[in-house]
């Protein structure tokens, strides 16, 4: 297994922002809400090792065992009107789509698959959860889970068949955590200035990745 280095990380994030780490957690959404809620700024990060009670859309389970993927949220203050939704979480896989090339893997057929997952072949590799707070402060937490290091066996038998990790889907074991993300933080802040001023060609990114 190897270990994210946080102090390293904090050190080149283009966010500038606090990283916040955990070894174990119950969800790194649910921490980043409740920074949004404590005034914590745009481009703070939360990142953990493992989730206990990691999840996907209308509360489904997201399996995130200790040190094999990546489990992180980032806290977002743009201004919330509906039209921005889906490009929050457009960005957010089309950077992970960018981290992946970037990382210079081998991989056939990635795609995305509409509206916030990311498969290898049929099978997922990775989803986006975005979750926004309307009020006197308004933001919005994207998290990510890539599965990186799992091998088959070690997915609960009733996802094997539809999901893979980086490691499995490239045939090599030895993927570098730590790079995934410093690349992925570099890609989400890239593609989040299209989110701001350039959405048309984050949709034809997207769109060209489907
Ligand atoms: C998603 O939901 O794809 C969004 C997943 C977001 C997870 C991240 S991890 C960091 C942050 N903190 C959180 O608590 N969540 C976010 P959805 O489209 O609803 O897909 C959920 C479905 O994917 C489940 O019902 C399973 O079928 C499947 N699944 C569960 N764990 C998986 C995994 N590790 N890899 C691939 N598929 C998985």
């Amino acid at each position: 297994m190897n270990a994210i280095n946080v102090e390293l990380l904090q050190q080149h994030s283009p966010w500038h922002e606090k990283i916040h780490f955990f070894e174990s957690i119950d969800s790194t959404n649910t921490h980043a809400l409740q920074l949004g809620e404590d005034e914590a700024a745009e481009g703070t990060v939360v990142i953990a090792e493992e989730q206990k009670k990691g999840r996907g859309q209308f509360q489904r389970p997201w399996f995130s065992p200790a040190g094999t993927g990546i489990w992180m949220s980032l806290l977002l203050r743009p201004t919330i009107v509906p039209e921005i939704i889906p490009a929050l979480s457009h960005f957010a896989v089309v950077a992970i789509y960018d981290a992946i090339l970037k990382m210079g893997m081998e991989l056939n057929d990635l795609k995305i698959k509409e509206p916030n997952d990311l498969l290898i072949g049929k099978k997922k590799v990775a989803g986006v959860l975005v979750e926004t707070r309307i009020g006197s402060s308004s933001f919005a937490v994207v998290g990510i889970g890539l599965n990186v290091l799992q091998q088959e066996t070690d997915f609960p038998p009733e996802l094997r068949e539809k999901v893979t990790s980086l490691a499995v889907a490239s045939g090599t074991k030895n993927i570098n955590r730590q790079k995934i993300v410093s690349a992925l933080l570099q890609k989400l802040h890239e593609r989040y200035q299209q989110v701001l001023h350039d959405p048309v060609k984050l949709d034809l990114a997207w769109r060209s990745k489907l």
